[in-house]
């Protein structure tokens, strides 16, 4: 065999290789529109997923109110997290978008608040364990009025 018929051996492997390849790649995630609102509710409380299921979450916020008054955010924590606890540390936490950052290791996924005609987006894959995981908007006050919901793995 030539150098040149190893060259071109190789470039019909590469190509093939690639189209081997970049079909399952194409596989978007699953897109899974939320809307907040001023009643302090997502229009999603449920959703279910695979195991490692890749997942896109798009929240808009639907109010006409100041962002400093009425915002939300999507805020998926990890298995075994206290959401109360979650909640009440990001309450005081308003320099970080209502983050705490000592709690930020039982964060799975989050976007930025999205203040009123806004839409903030995170794309991530759903746990590998079966199970309920809980996610909430931080926004004071908002988890307690029943802004919550589970993603149930399965
Ligand atoms: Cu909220």
């Amino acid at each position: 065999m030539t150098t040149k018929s190893i060259a071109i051996l190789a470039a019909a492997l590469f190509a093939a290789a690639s189209l081997l390849t970049s079909a399952p790649a194409a596989a978007a995630a699953r897109e899974i529109k939320i809307t907040g609102n001023d009643q302090m509710q997502y229009s999603v409380k449920r959703i279910e997923a695979k195991p490692g299921e890749s997942l896109k979450v798009v929240l808009t916020a639907v109010s006409s109110m100041p962002k400093a008054e009425m915002a939300h955010n999507f805020i998926l924590l990890k298995k075994g997290a206290n959401p109360d606890a979650f909640v009440m540390a990001g309450a005081m936490a308003r320099n970080t978008e209502y983050v705490p950052a000592a709690k930020k290791d039982q964060i799975l996924a989050s976007t930025t608040l999205a203040g009123g005609g806004e839409t903030v987006e995170v794309t991530f894959d759903a746990p590998a364990e079966p199970g309920e995981y809980v996610y909430l908007c931080s926004f004071p006050g908002h988890y307690a009025a029943g802004m919550k919901g589970l993603l149930v793995v399965k």
